[in-house]
C-alpha cells in the first residue's frame, strides 16, 4: 500500500482487479446505525476501518437502490436513488469517498435482467399500447382459456420464487414474464431503448465514483429466439434451464462494455451466471472480446444437490468439489479469469456446508477452506462474516425463514405432500436465510448489529463467534484471512501462478501447486475431521520447502491434523 501522498484511492491501474480481494456486503444485515434493526449505509461507513484492517481492496454492495424489498432489493424501483431504509445518495457518496481514502474501491450490484413491478418503466408498460409495452414481455392467455383463470398462463414454466413465470394483468388481460417472481418482471433486452437506458444509468453511477459492477443473472438477458417470436417456454424452471446463455449475450455485453467504457475506465465487472459453462465463461472473460472481467459460476455450489433442485440434498465427496474447481482453473488457464467464492447472500455458510462448524473444528476448517480457495488462481470474494467463521443459523421452524425463495419452496413442497421434517432438513442445509443473519460484531446485545430489534434474529452463537474476539486473537480466522490477503498482495505466484491439482481422488487431502517460471508454491490441506497421512512419494520433495502460511504450529510432519493446511514455497531445482 503506497503512501497517502501519491496514492489516489480511486485510481484503477490496468488489470488491478487481478490482484484484488473483494468483500461482499449485504447491507440489510451488515451494520445498523439508526436503531431500526436494519443495516444501512452509514453503518457500513462506520466499519470501514475494520475492512481496511482486514486488508480487502473492494467492497461489493448488494443492492441499496429504491425497492419494495420483495427480494431484499433485487427488485429495483428506481436505479438513481438509494432506498430510505439504507440511507441517502449523500450517504452513499460519503461511503465511496471514505472508502477511496482508505484505498478501497466500491462496486455496485447491477440488477437489469428485471426491474421491480413498481418501477415507472413497468408501471407505464402495463398500459395497453404504451410506448414501453415491449420493454417487458407480454403474452395473451393460453388459447382456449379464459384470461386470468387457472391454467390460462401462456405456458407451464416455473419461476424461481413462485409457481409460474407468468402473472396476469387485468388491465390488459395479458400476462407478463417474471423468471424470479411477479414482483420482478423481466426487461426485454431486444429493445435498443432498454439497453441504452441501462447504459446511461451505469454511466451515471460511474460518474458518481463507483469502480465497477457485479451484474445480477446477466446471462439471462438474451432470451431464446423461439420465445422472442412468441413460442411458449417448456414446463419446468424457466430461468436456469431454458433462458440462460442466449444467442445475443456476447453482443449485448460487448455493447455495454463499449457504451459504458467498462474496459477503457478499468472498471471491475463480474457477471453472475447461473448455468454458465466453461465455454461461455472463457468467451465472456476473454480480454480480447472486451465483455466482462470474470463471472460467477454456480457449478461448485450446485454439487450437493440432485439435478437442478437445491432442495434435493446430496452428499458431496471432496474429490467432486476439488475436481470441479480444478476443471474451471484448467478451463480458463489460457484465456479468461476466474472468480473464487464459496459464500454469498444466496448460499448457506461454507464452514457449515463444506467444513465442520463444530466447536472443535470450526476455526481450522474455516481457515483451511479459505487457504484452499484463496490459493486458487482468480479473484477471491469474501462474504461478510466469512472472515471470522460465521456459521449457519439454528432455524428450526418454517416461521424462522424469511427469504422469498425459502418460503416459496416450503409452500410448494408442503402442497406437494413433502413431510415438514424433510422440508426443514432441506432449509437447514440450503436456505439463503443462513447467509443473511446479522453480522456478529461483538458480545453486546444483538451482537452489536443494532440498538433496536434486528429484522432477523442474530445467530445465538455470537457470544463465541464475533469480529471483536477474532480481531483480538492473531491466531483467529480473521488473522488467517489477513495473512491470506497479504500473501496475495505480495506474492506474484499466488496471483498469476499456473494451477495443477494433485491427488484428485484423495478423499481427505486437497493439494495442488501454483507455478510461475521456476517459482513453485505447494498447498496441502486436510479437509476432513480426522488426521490424514501424506502418501509417501506422491507429493513434490518437501525438503528445503519454506512454510509461508500454516494453520498448525508443528506443521512439518507427514501427518496433517484435522483441517490442517500448509502453503509452502518449494526450493527451486
Ligand atoms: O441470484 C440468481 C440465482 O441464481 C439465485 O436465485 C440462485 O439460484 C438461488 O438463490 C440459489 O438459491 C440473483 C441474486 O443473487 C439473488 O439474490 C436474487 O434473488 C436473484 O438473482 C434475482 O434477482
Ligand atoms: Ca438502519
Amino acid at each position: 500500500m503506497s503512501s497517502p501522498a501519491e496514492f489516489d484511492g480511486a485510481a484503477r491501474p490496468d488489470l488491478w482487479w487481478r490482484s484484488a480481494v473483494v468483500y461482499q456486503i449485504y447491507p440489510r444485515s451488515f451494520q445498523d446505525s439508526n436503531g431500526d434493526g436494519i443495516g444501512d449505509i452509514p453503518g457500513i461507513t462506520s466499519r470501514l476501518d475494520y475492512l481496511a484492517e482486514l486488508g480487502v481492496d473492494v467492497l461489493w454492495l448488494s443492492p441499496v437502490y429504491s425497492s419494495p424489498q420483495v427480494d431484499n432489493g433485487y427488485d429495483i424501483s428506481d436505479y438513481h436513488d438509494v432506498d430510505p431504509l439504507f440511507g441517502t445518495l449523500a450517504d452513499l457518496d460519503e461511503l465511496i469517498a471514505q472508502a477511496h481514502t482508505r484505498g478501497i474501491k466500491v462496486v455496485m450490484d447491477l440488477v437489469v435482467n428485471h426491474t421491480s413491478d413498481q418501477h415507472p418503466w413497468f408501471v407505464e408498460s402495463r398500459q395497453p399500447g404504451s410506448a414501453k409495452r415491449d420493454w417487458y414481455f407480454w403474452r395473451p392467455a393460453r388459447p382456449g382459456h379464459e384470461p386470468g383463470t387457472p391454467g390460462a398462463e401462456p405456458d407451464d414454466s416455473q419461476a424461481a420464487f413462485a409457481p409460474s413465470t407468468w402473472t396476469y394483468d387485468p388491465r390488459s388481460g395479458e400476462y407478463y414474464l417474471g423468471i424470479f417472481s411477479s414482483a420482478q418482471p423481466d426487461l426485454n433486452w431486444e429493445m435498443p431503448e432498454v439497453r441504452h437506458a441501462v447504459y446511461a444509468m451505469m454511466r451515471w453511477w460511474v460518474d458518481r465514483g463507483v469502480d465497477g459492477f457485479r451484474m445480477d443473472v446477466i446471462n439471462l438477458i438474451s432470451k431464446p429466439p423461439a420465445f422472442i417470436s412468441g413460442e411458449p417456454l417448456d414446463p419446468g424452471s424457466a430461468g436456469l434451464g431454458q433462458i440462460a446463455n442466449g444467442p445475443r449475450l456476447d453482443e449485448f455485453l460487448a455493447e455495454m462494455n463499449r457504451e459504458v467504457g467498462l474496459d477503457v475506465q478499468n472498471l471491475l465487472t463480474v457477471g453472475e451466471m447461473p448455468g454458465a459453462t466453461i465455454e461461455v465463461a472463457r468467451r465472456v472473460t476473454d480480454p480480447a472480446r472486451r465483455e466482462l472481467n470474470m463471472v460467477f459460476t454456480f457449478e461448485h455450489v450446485s454439487l450437493d444437490q440432485v439435478d437442478w433442485n437445491k432442495w434435493h440434498l446430496a452428499d458431496l465427496p471432496l474429490p467432486r468439489l476439488k475436481q470441479n474447481l480444478a476443471h474451471w482453473q484448467d478451463g480458463l488457464a489460457q484465456a479468461g479469469w476466474n472468480s473464487l467464492y464459496y459464500d454469498n447472500h444466496d448460499q448457506p455458510r461454507a464452514v457449515s456446508r463444506f467444513g465442520d462448524d463444530s466447536a472443535e473444528h470450526r476455526v481450522n476448517s474455516a481457515k483451511t477452506l479459505a487457504t484452499v480457495l484463496h490459493l486458487h488462481k482468480g479473484t477471491p470474494y469474501v462474504y461478510q462474516g466469512e472472515e471470522f467463521g460465521m456459521t449457519n443459523a439454528p432455524l428450526t421452524q418454517i416461521e424462522h425463514y424469511l427469504d422469498v425463495e425459502s418460503l416459496n419452496y416450503a409452500t410448494q413442497a408442503a402442497a406437494a405432500g413433502v413431510p415438514e421434517e424433510q422440508i426443514l432438513r432441506s432449509l437447514a442445509r440450503k436456505a439463503r436465510d443462513h447467509a443473511r443473519t446479522p453480522v456478529q460484531w461483538d458480545q453486546s446485545p444483538h451482537a452489536g448489529f443494532t440498538t433496536g430489534v434486528p429484522w432477523m434474529g442474530v445467530n445465538p452463537n455470537y457470544r463465541q463467534i464475533n469480529a471483536e474476539a477474532a480481531r483480538r486473537d492473531p491466531d483467529s480466522v480473521f488473522g488467517h484471512f489477513q495473512r491470506l490477503i497479504r500473501l496475495r498482495h505480495t506474492d506474484e505466484v499466488v496471483r498469476e501462478g499456473h494451477f495443477v491439482l494433485l491427488l484428485p481422488e484423495h478423499d481427505q487431502l486437497w493439494t495442488f501447486t501454483r507455478s510461475l517460471g521456476d517459482r513453485v508454491l505447494l498447498v496441502i490441506a486436510n479437509c476432513s475431521s480426522t488426521p490424514a497421512e501424506l502418501p509417501p512419494g506422491a507429493l513434490p520433495n518437501l525438503d528445503q520447502a519454506m512454510l509461508l502460511l500454516g494453520t498448525h504450529p508443528d506443521s512439518a510432519g507427514g501427518t496433517l491434523a484435522p483441517w490442517e493446511s500448509r502453503v509452502l514455497r518449494l526450493a527451486a531445482d
